[in-house]
């Protein structure tokens, strides 16, 4: 291994896949950085308007103000508004599907779906004031879509899940008018705010934004993870396996790659089917591997136990082993570049969504109606392409690292018998000191190694009795380096050990997908509404150590806006406005009771972390 390779990753199987594409000629996403070079400090300062033609417009030295007069602070602050809406936006959508193919199930306009889990459906309508009893299953279906496609709009004045928020904050966004009514309407509201000419206070400009991001937390990505466990089944506690390994020499291999359960769950649903397995055989395979990338693998990793061979920056690696057959994405964090990289292999690129067309790739048009056959029909394609394998070029490069995933409130509070009264039990006798969800993604501009700080802000965490639920990339990083067995618990501090080994659980819990934060969410507003306390009184943390999306700037936000302190291990561009960035690393505490804090070393972060919690702690009078 050289230097280069090390200083790129912490992992080994994307260590010796970074080499190999060398040898095989491949550009990869750490290639495109090193050509990329120094990047524009302006853009990188959040210092440019592209927002009309009078400009495009950039700030410093004697250009003060753009064209239309607007200074740095407002140019940063519409920026970084929308990049919310943005983020917003994309979870939001995905949610709008999973309500959407509720409604269409509950019409019985499809066949390839159905309800798994019933009884949340019922428990889901209850609460958002849907009236099941009497009603058939399909009934409850449709009213219940019904009602959540309606939190898009304009037909109420606040969303659904806004009753899941406990009163002190939900009276707090009353007093900042930023109550989140239809989410479709505060994205658009924002674009409209950031057109030249309307809103140019800094502050409100904030606060719109905040409002944004809160329509993806209780709102957008809150229905993607409630209604995919109605239709998919709630994940509960389950074995498998993470890292290229799972990549199996012998089978045909299926990547299912980008976010929403929709189409990969039926995926996983195709590859059980006997006459494709038959079809499988005759080619020689020995069967069908289903493994999962970034978001939708964990989905179909929690919930059907679907093994996970990496995250962001695996994603062209997976393919670099000369393995994969057929990569089927649906949308979101899908690198253009896998296109490329699959025709330097024998590897078909397949798309689904009428949303996310790539040109040259193979698209399969996938409805609510015809998933189930046009699954068929991707894993067919798929076993024709294991015929056309170049076994010179195959090499998977390690074994697979065992895991537990399915961690949904539902099963943590089901582990807890029912009651989240043991955790806080923990919590107070200072077993387990407090509670951190580290999330989000991976990047190539990060100052460390990929997973450097995901893995190492996790066992700081744990060594110090806090802990960690995790979601979306960063489950590959905490995966592969043992953070996710009932035996990382001797890597814990003795309180939380303890805890982990009554429970037989990992010190740090699969919690899903990054629409899953929500659950996050979700659990301290049923921690704060136990204690009759605000979730700015808990201690708990969130972090991101390696992020690089649009989501995950909204996942910040809604995290700060809901009064959990968020460390960022990647700096956001809006540096060119010292104001704007004294109100997201001081100010917002007096706004929300939380803020941002940044920092690339995740044991500093660790120190930052382990310090709010003390204070949250004394406050609590939990010394
Ligand atoms: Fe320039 Fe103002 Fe137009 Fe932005 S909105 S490009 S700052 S003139
Ligand atoms: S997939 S948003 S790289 S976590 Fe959710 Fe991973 Fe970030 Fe995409």
């Amino acid at each position: 291994m050289t230097i280069k390779e090390v200083e790129l990753s912490i992992n080994e199987d994307a260590q010796k896949m970074i080499q190999k594409a060398k040898k095989d000629n491949v550009e990869t996403v750490w290639d495109r950085n090193d050509i990329q070079g120094k990047r524009c400090s302006f853009c990188e300062q959040g210092l440019t308007c592209q927002n009309c033609t009078m400009g495009p417009c950039r700030i410093g030295g004697s250009r003060e103000t753009g064209v239309c007069g607007a200074d740095a602070d407002v140019i940063v602050a519409r920026n970084f508004g929308r990049t919310v809406a943005a983020g917003s936006a994309s979870h939001s959508d995905h949610g709008r599907d999973l309500a959407e193919l509720l409604h269409t199930i509950g019409e019985g306009k499809t066949d390839a779906y159905s309800i798994r889990d019933e009884g949340k459906l019922r428990a889901v309508a209850k609460e958002i004031g849907v009236t099941e009893e009497g009603k058939s299953t399909k009934e409850v279906a449709k009213d219940v879509g019904s009602l959540l496609l309606s939190d898009f709009g304009m037909l109420k004045d606040e969303i659904s899940f806004l009753k899941r928020v406990p009163a002190k904050r939900l009276e707090l966004w009353k007093k900042l008018g930023i109550i989140p009514r239809g989410i479709d309407r505060e994205v658009v509201e924002m674009m409209h705010r950031t057109h030249m000419g309307v809103d140019n206070d800094m502050v409100s400009l904030a606060l719109h934004a905040a409002r944004t991001s809160l329509t993806d937390g209780w709102g957008g990505s809150m229905i993607g993870t409630e209604v995919s466990d109605i239709i998919f089944g709630t994940p509960q506690p389950a074995k498998s396996t993470i890292n290229l390994g799972v990549l199996k020499e012998d089978k045909v291999n299926v990547l299912v790659h980008g976010h929403n359960p929709i189409v990969s769950e039926t995926i996983v649903a195709a590859s059980k089917d006997e006459k494709l397995l038959e079809f499988a055989k005759s080619k020689g395979a020995t069967g069908i591997n289903i493994v999962g990338l970034c978001c939708t693998g964990n989905e179909v990793l929690m919930r059907q136990g679907i093994p996970l061979a990496g995250n962001h920056l695996m994603t062209e690696l997976t393919i670099v082993t000369g393995a994969a057959d057929l990569m089927i994405v649906d949308y979101q964090c899908i690198m253009p570049s896998l296109l490329t990289i699959a025709a330097c292999y024998h590897t078909k690129f397949v798309t689904t969504s009428e949303k996310a067309h790539f040109t040259g790739a193979t698209h399969i048009g996938f409805t609510f109606e015809n998933a189930a056959e046009k699954a068929k029909e991707a894993v067919k394609m798929a076993i024709e392409a294991y015929g056309n394998r170049d076994p010179a070029k195959i090499d998977i490069p390690v074994e697979p690292v065992d895991i537990m995933t399915g961690f949904s409130n539902e099963a943590i509070l089901g582990a807890l018998g029912g009651t989240p009264d043991p955790l806080l039990d923990a919590i107070k006798a200072g077993k387990i000191k407090g509670v951190v969800g580290i999330v989000g993604c991976n990047n190539p501009r990060y100052a460390n190694p990929q997973d450097y700080g995901h893995v190492n802000l996790a066992k700081e965490m744990i060594k110090r009795d806090i802990l960690v639920l995790c979601t979306g990339c960063a489950t590959s990083a905490l995966g592969k380096h043992n953070l996710l067995v009932p035996e990382a618990a001797e890597m814990a501090g003795e309180g939380l050990r303890e805890v982990c080994k009554a429970l037989g659980i990992p010190p740090v819990l699969h919690v899903g997908s990054c629409v899953d934060n929500s659950r996050i969410m979700h659990l301290c507003a049923v921690l704060a509404n136990t204690l009759g306390v605000d979730i700015s009184d808990l201690p708990v943390a969130a972090a991101a150590p390696e992020w690089y999306s649009e989501k995950a700037v909204a996942i910040g936000l809604y995290s700060v806006a809901s009064g959990i302190y968020t460390v960022l291990g990647v700096v956001p561009n809006i540096t060119g406005s010292e104001n704007f960035t004294n109100l997201a690393l001081e100010g917002l505490e007096d706004v929300f009771g939380a803020r941002f804090a940044v920092d690339p070393d995740p044991f500093k972060m660790a120190d930052l972390i382990e310090e709010r919690i003390n204070e949250k702690r004394k406050a609590l009078g939990l010394e």
